[in-house]
């Protein structure tokens, strides 16, 4: 049976993460499918960093095709729609955010129940693809959910990725007015012969010493910042204000912190950079569709299990044809930048990354288009709820 509407619920637990992946699916299922999207959203404040239109205290709003309501977490959270309200073909309940009870409710009430989804977080550990599509009913209603995994294997939900993403791409890459415009938004001056690299991170113990690496180095470097926690840091070791438009030049090293672009503005640092260092799971994915060197820093959890899916992701980029000399590099700088060792790992596994960046962009590259092939996460969406219509 076809499926035409969407309730997506979403929290903000910190920083973008969760609120960037509701953002990016309501959009493209609004977009390219021509679905109804109601995208419920507990903190306008963050949201309205990924989509600065928003308007912070409207009960109901439509932003990119996308109708926009605020909501309240938790079973015992009141949810007070209008009368008449029905929920749409299928309900999304994003990383476990809490649906109320009197939401299931309706759903369980509903004259066609609706599918009831549980989006999970991205990982590349194998235990994905046995966890994909699991079912478990409500103890009490009738309704069932199912739990979706993205995943970067044929037996998961796929990644996110926008229909017109690789000609956007290519359309950028090949217009110096549209790079020239991007370079105006940041308020950067491009460097012909530096080493360009976008840095968006969290605080992180290995920073200075990179940054020290790069002041001290033969090779000019260009590390553009995004205004946030790292940026903070950066600022600090520099000894100068966060704000975005602060640039400074320490030795070999040019810094700028740049400012927090809508989230559809984003892709084109990624791909105006020769390298990308990313974090958390929505700009992870991003650096891979933008095919070039990447440098995860993954979120931090307890008790290091952050540790698990950083060497189960970097086990995947293995076994796609990377050569071992490059893999090496990558994976001893990643886990430097992840606080496997100390910050005198660094200096040693940045040149060695540096040297294998050539093969680096070539095996990312690979990788992507193989990617590719899982079909994206929005689609494989759609079809799998049609299939759970009754
Ligand atoms: O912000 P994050 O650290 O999000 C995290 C993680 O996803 C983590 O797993 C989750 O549990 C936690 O949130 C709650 O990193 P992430 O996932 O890359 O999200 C950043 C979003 O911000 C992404 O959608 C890209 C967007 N972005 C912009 O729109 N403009 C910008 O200028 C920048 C730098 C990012």
């Amino acid at each position: 049976m076809t499926i035409r509407s969407w309730d997506i619920f979403c929290t903000v637990v910190d920083n973008f993460g969760d609120i960037g992946v509701c953002w990016r699916l309501a959009r493209q299922l609004a977009q390219e499918h021509g679905h109804a999207v109601r995208l419920w959203v507990d903190d306008f404040h963050s949201f309205a960093r990924l989509a600065p239109e928003l308007a912070p205290d409207a009960p109901a709003q439509r932003v990119a095709g996308v109708e926009i309501r605020p909501w309240q977490p938790g079973a015992d959270a009141p949810f007070t729609p209008e009368d008449d309200f029905v929920p749409h073909d299928v309900v999304i309940e994003a990383f476990a955010c809490d649906l109320p009870t009197a939401l299931l409710q309706r759903m369980a009430a509903a004259p066609r129940k609706p599918v009831w989804i549980n989006l999970e977080y991205l990982s590349a550990e194998a235990w994905v693809s046995d966890h994909h599509r699991m079912m478990s009913p409500h103890p009490r209603l009738p309704l069932v959910k199912h739990f979706f995994f993205p995943g970067f294997a044929h037996d998961t939900g796929g990644l996110l990725r926008e229909s017109m993403l690789g000609a956007q791409r290519k359309a950028f890459l090949s217009s110096p007015a549209a790079q020239a415009a991007l370079w105006h938004r940041l308020g950067v001056r491009p460097l012909a012969h530096a080493l360009r690299v976008s840095l968006f991170a969290y605080a992180n113990s290995a920073l200075p010493a990179l940054l020290a690496h790069w002041r001290d180095g033969a090779e000019p470097v260009q590390c553009l910042m995004p205004q946030g926690l790292a940026a903070q840091q950066a600022a600090q070791w520099l000894g100068t204000s966060a704000e975005p438009g602060t640039q400074a030049q320490r030795g070999n090293l040019s810094l700028h912190i740049v400012p927090f672009v809508r989230q559809e503005l984003f892709d084109e640092l990624l791909w105006a950079c020769d390298v990308n260092f990313v974090r958390g799971e929505d700009s992870l994915v991003r650096a891979h569709w933008a095919a070039r060197p990447l440098v995860w820093h993954i979120y931090p959890q307890d008790d290091d299990a952050h540790h698990a899916k950083l060497d189960a992701w970097l086990a995947r980029l293995a076994r796609t044809g990377m050569p071992a000399d490059t893999m090496a590099a990558m994976t001893a700088f990643c886990r430097a930048w992840n606080g496997y060792g100390t910050e005198r790992d660094i200096p040693r596994a940045w040149a060695d990354f540096r040297a294998q960046i050539p093969a680096l962009a070539t095996g990312i590259d690979r990788w992507q288009r193989q990617l590719q092939h899982l079909g994206d996460l929005a689609a494989n969406l759609v079809a799998f709820s049609e299939n759970q219509v009754e």
